[in-house]
């Protein structure tokens, strides 16, 4: 183990994460029932013609019992892919475990650098001196991520040789809802061209937008909340000992508001913003920092010129102005990015304007120079807007400033400071929640794996109960798909899980903020424990309790 480890995680690597029942005796005594035939969410047919080897399989669950699979050592390769989230080397330890409880000559293959890894057979072997040093550590840096796209038929010829020259038995795509598109989709070319090499995915994101019936949560949510709402919470203390200043935190998330809306059941801002809320009211810019200013002014009047307000950071694309507007620029950045490419920010604004609707000019030409610029940049690879780099807080602030010098009667101070909380939690050490959610993930992939179950994702269920009480198997990824419009394009994708309003996470903030506007409710969440009291150190989050029952609105 190399220096650079401190006390605390030299402490928690010898954390044993628990396991559920069915997996407690390895991966050949786990007996695998088949559920129904599944359909995709929506866009049955043309999923169903986009994936005709691997739509339509069924759920499967994990019991105690002998496999029908005889033991044999397997080889495997491992993908981490997209954004970091707590937990990561974790999933690749159950994997690790997982496989080694059915041969000791079993191999895990590590791909570096996410799919790109995959794509160039650039890769480790993951021997248990290594593995070691990364069990319970936050962080990808074992074989660290990416965020390439596989899509083309020249990749996949790429991987299919990469995967025969290393015999692999399955490769496990570790990721949020892109990069598990990418593994159904290189599942089903595999299968397609007869390689006998399965193709399975792990549910990660921080976002918490992959989630469903059967994933009741993405891995790292957990943690970057918890390490997100310990900042809020001293952020508010902050705020309440000097009394002088408004903070507004965005908060990462990408598109969905999971995180904004979780940390703010876990510390009572006097404002949190839900884009999905925004969107469903239709509200347009000027409503909704009609609203903030609103709180400010509420709290001034109370002789408050202090709050908290938490912002996602998805939020203007769910402006639905805003909204078109981007998705009319993804449209023309996609066709006419070289046109545009060494512009200045006004020449690129007068350019794109005349390739996208006269409303959406409208709204870009009113917008800050410095949004119209962060607006235009460049898409991910999948398509996506970087909404990470977009700097609502800062928009917000300046907004709200000008709304309350419009108001005669607002006598208070408006001293604002802006902050941005993501790749603070990302690679934080995950909690024992994680720690024990992402082991048992990965050894769920090693019986996908020893099954030959193609184009699954594994499932672990039941996580508001203790670890002995969660249930484990398998779900198909194309029953998870629709058809969405990427970069120009329709594609089948994982549709996200956007915070619902008639979700129970969602009322139960909606029945009390009111109440946080005008009051100082904060709770000071405090670091993450890795020991102590159970209900200290193995808590999870409001938005899963809420959601499975275990909480009352
Ligand atoms: P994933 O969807 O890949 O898990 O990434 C999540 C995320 O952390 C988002 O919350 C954020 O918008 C984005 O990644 C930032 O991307 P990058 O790491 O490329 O800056």
């Amino acid at each position: 183990m190399s220096e650079n480890f401190s006390a605390l995680s030299k402490a928690r690597q010898s954390y044993k994460p628990k396991l559920p029942v069915a997996l407690k005796k390895g991966a050949l005594n786990v007996k695998i029932a088949k559920g129904k035939a599944t359909e995709s969410v929506s866009d049955q047919a043309k999923i169903k013609a986009l994936f005709p080897n691997t739509y339509g399989v069924p759920v499967v669950s994990f019991g105690a019992g002998k496999s029908k699979v005889k033991a044999k050592a397997l080889r495997v390769g491992v993908v981490l892919s997209g954004g970091q989230a707590p937990g990561g080397h974790n999933v690749i330890a159950g994997i690790f475990d997982g496989i080694k409880s059915v041969s000791k000559s079993s191999v895990l293959y590590g791909f570096l650098g996410g799919p790109s890894g995959l794509e160039n057979g650039k890769y480790i072997t993951i021997d248990a001196k290594k593995m070691e040093a990364y069990r319970n550590a936050g962080g990808f840096d074992i074989i660290q991520s990416g965020r390439t796209k596989l899509e083309t038929e020249e990749q996949f010829q790429k991987c299919i040789a990469v995967s025969n020259k290393l015999k692999l038995d399955a490769i496990v795509i570790i990721g949020g809802d892109d990069s598990n598109t990418n593994a159904a989709v290189l599942g089903e070319y595999f299968q397609e061209k007869g390689v006998s090499t399965v193709v399975c995915g792990c549910p990660k994101t921080i976002d918490g937008d992959l989630k469903n019936e059967f994933i009741e949560t993405s891995f790292g949510f957990d943690t970057a909340v918890k390490t997100y709402s310990e900042l809020i919470g001293n952020i508010m203390r902050d705020a309440n000992s000097a009394q002088k200043y408004w903070h507004f935190i965005k908060l990462m998330g990408r598109s969905a508001s999971h995180i904004a809306l979780e940390a703010a059941l876990q510390t009572h801002p006097n404002v949190c913003l839900i884009s999905e809320e925004v969107r469903e009211k239709k509200m347009k810019l000027a409503q909704v920092i009609r609203q903030v200013a609103d709180v400010v002014a509420l709290r001034a009047a109370q002789g408050k010129n202090f709050g908290v307000a938490l912002i996602p950071e998805g939020l203007l694309e769910f402006i639905p102005d805003v909204g078109v507007l981007i998705s009319e620029l993804s449209e023309a950045l996609a066709h006419h990015e070289k046109e545009v490419e060494g512009l200045d920010t006004a020449a690129k604004v007068e350019k794109i304007c005349g390739w996208i609707s006269a409303d959406s000019a409208a709204v870009l030409k009113i917008l800050p120079q410095g949004i119209q610029a962060q607006l235009m940049l460049g898409r991910d690879s999948h398509g996506n807007v970087q909404v990470s780099l977009i700097e609502t807080e800062k928009l917000i602030i300046e907004m709200v400033k000008k709304d309350l010098k419009n108001r005669p009667d607002f006598k208070g101070k408006f001293s604002a400071l802006n902050h941005f909380f993501g790749y603070e939690g990302r690679c934080a050490a995950p909690s024992n929640f994680d720690a024990d959610y992402c082991y048992a993930l990965g050894y769920t992939a090693s019986v996908l794996a020893l099954n030959k179950m193609n184009g699954y994702m594994s499932s672990v269920r039941n996580l508001t109960k203790g670890v002995e009480k969660w249930t484990a198997g398998g779900l198909p990824i194309t029953m998870m798909m629709n058809i969405e419009r990427r970069a120009g394009a329709d594609k089948p994708v994982i549709k996200k899980a956007l915070v619902e309003l008639d979700g129970k996470p969602f009322k139960y903030f909606a029945a009390r903020r009111a109440d946080w506007a005008k009051t100082e409710s904060y709770t000071y969440p405090g670091p993450i424990q890795y020991w102590g009291p159970k209900e200290v150190a193995d808590i999870t989050t409001f938005t899963i309790k809420l959601e499975r029952g275990a909480m009352k609105v």
